[in-house]
Order: C-alpha cells, then structure tokens, then sequence
C-alpha cells in the first residue's frame, strides 16, 4: 500500500474530517520538522560536539545538556514566524516565551519538554521530545503563566518523538493515538501505526525500584504483589523494565502495554512527584487515554488536575487500563 505522509495524514483529518484546522495543521508539521532537526543533532552523538553539560542550569535547578539547550532553541525558531501560536513554554524556560511583535500571533498554546531523559544523553540510550497543546483563552494577546495553567482535557494535540533505533512521532488530536516513522531517505514521516491500541491487561511494570523506601504504603502493597508473582495474589509472574527516559519507556507501552509509575515518594515530601504535570504528564496522559489507556496521579485522573503552576511535578501512573485502576484503588 502506498506510505502515507504525514502531511496527507494532517491533510485528510482537516480536509476529509474536520478534525483540526489549518493553523493546528501547520503547528504539528513544524513541530514534527524540528524534531527531525533534533533527531539529527542527537545522532551526531560525540561528532556533533553536543555531549556534556551546557554549564547552565534551569528553572528546576537541573544541569542542562548542551542538547537541552539545542533542542529548546530549534524548537523556539521552528515556531515563532508561523503565526499559529500566541506563545510557548518549555521545561528549559523559567516563564513563558512570547512570540516576537514582527510576527502574528495565533491561537494556541504550546508547551514542551525538548529532550527528556537528558541522564540518557551522554550514554547513548534512547530520549525524546513531548508537547502539548492548548488553546490561548479568548481574547487574551499577551499571554501570562495563568493562561497556561488548564487542565489536560483541554488539551487539542499532544504528542512525542523517540529518538530511538528508528525516530517515532506518536501525535493524537483527540481522534485516537496514530504513529509516523521517519525515513530519513526522504525526510519525511511516515504513518507506520494508525489507532495504537495498549491492551487492558499487562505482565510489564516499569518503575524505579530505588525509591521503594520512600513509598506510601498503597504503592508497597501494589508492588510487593507484583514481585510475590505467582506464588502471592497476583497469581502470576511479572517483569520490570526501566529506560528512565519517559518517552521510551511510554512507547514501549504504547506498542505491547505495561504500566508505567513515578509515584510521590517521601524523599523529598515538599514534591508531589518529580514528573512534570504541564508537559511530561499530561501529553502522555492524553496520548495513553486516546489509545484505551488510563492515566491517574495514583487518586485522581491525570487530566482532570487543575495546574497551579507552569512546572509543578505529580505522580504518575498510566498505561494498561485494569493496572492502572487496580494500583489506584490501592491508593483510595
Ligand atoms: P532527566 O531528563 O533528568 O533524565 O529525567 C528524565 C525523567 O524526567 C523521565 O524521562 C524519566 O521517566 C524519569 O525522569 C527518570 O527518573 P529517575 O532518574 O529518578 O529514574
């Protein structure tokens, strides 16, 4: 059957489906654009003079990646002269980035985390970019923190790219979760995965392990039940897998299911988590429910959360639908 671009792709859902418009289009095929950028600069590994730390830090007090700092920047110019957005935010930005005055500004909101799983980076283990999209509130043309702060059902895309063996884009618009691959040939992504579906059952956790001291007891419980296997209530044996780069581990769920959690830990009880809410948690969170998963905080739906502000952390939980909602009823 003939490949099927990208572009066709976004084409036919506004053209054929109404689904978005041509504004939304456009911020999607630019965002793919620089994450083909960004999956070049990360290829180059120690050939591209981009390993090793930046010598900066950022809003959350992180040592940034010379990466970091390149992803953010391809992403900022890849966006501003296109008109479709009234501003951006990103992980590596303390405030919100305002599209400059020689450029139209349009209706939507992007946020981004521009290479997550930076500690993978040096090591030559898979990351990522994720993004999210919301709507600029009516009227409002100088967009402040609060205009962000909603929650991730009003989202109207999300999506990530892996920069793996192969680079994926997983992109949703609320008509479920499709993914593109990218043939470098040509330079374009191709559809290699329409309506994923993640299978309600699982035998995969992923979690790091490390913190199990700093648990609440209903995440002890959960766990302990899935390490007893098939000699406790469970009944049968499960395996672990941790990338420790969000992406890569939320695709392979997105590909054979699992379940993947960073719950609060007591370690540090001043952070509800340390997964970001705005632009690690709820993107995923949208991109897992419209494939058939289910994405909590351990109590409450994921993009139910009211924000309150622009990188506030959370637990997460999400991935296949009867663990997700078993852990969390451990937790009410
Ligand atoms: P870095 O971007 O600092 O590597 O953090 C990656 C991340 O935000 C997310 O992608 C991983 O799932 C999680 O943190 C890994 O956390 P641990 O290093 O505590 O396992």
């Amino acid at each position: 059957m003939k490949p099927i671009s990208l572009t066709r792709f976004l084409i036919e859902e506004q053209r054929d489906h109404g689904r978005i418009n041509a504004d939304l289009r456009l911020l999607i095929e630019v965002v793919a654009r620089a994450c083909k950028g960004i999956s070049i600069a990360v290829g180059k590994g120690a050939l591209g003079g981009v390993l090793g730390n930046a010598g900066s830090e950022n809003v959350q007090g992180e040592v940034q990646k010379k990466l970091d700092v390149l992803s953010n920047e391809i992403l900022l110019e890849a966006n501003e002269w296109g008109g479709h957005l009234a501003a951006l935010a990103s992980e590596e930005m303390d405030h919100p980035h305002a599209i400059p005055n020689r450029y139209p500004k349009g209706e939507y909101l992007l946020l981004f985390d521009p290479l997550d799983g930076s500690s993978n980076i040096d090591v030559n283990v898979s990351v990522g970019t994720i993004f999210s999209v919301l709507r600029c509130p009516e009227g409002v043309t100088a967009p402040t923190e609060a205009d962000f702060l909603q929650p991730g059902t009003q989202q109207v895309a999300a999506g990530y790219a892996v920069y793996g063996p192969s680079t994926i884009l997983v992109l949703t618009t609320g008509s479920g979760t499709h993914g593109f691959t990218l043939d470098r040939e040509v330079g374009s992504f191709v559809l290699s995965g329409r309506n994923l579906r993640i299978p309600e059952d699982t035998s995969e956790f992923a979690i790091n392990l490390s913190n199990l001291r700093h648990w609440e007891a209903p995440m002890r419980r959960y766990i302990d039940e899935l390490l007893a296997g098939k000699t406790g209530p469970r009944g049968r044996d499960f395996n672990m897998r941790w990338v420790a780069s969000m992406v890569a581990d939320v695709h392979r769920i997105l590909t054979r299911g699992g379940i993947f959690m960073y719950p609060r830990d007591l370690k540090d009880p001043s952070k509800p988590g340390r997964l970001r809410l705005m632009y690690e948690a709820n993107p995923m969170a949208f991109i897992v429910e419209q494939a058939g998963g289910a994405a909590t905080t351990g109590r409450e739906r994921l993009m139910d959360v009211q924000p309150t502000a622009l990188h506030q952390r959370i637990a997460v939980f999400l991935g296949s639908r009867n663990e997700v909602e078993r852990v969390t009823s451990y937790h009410q």
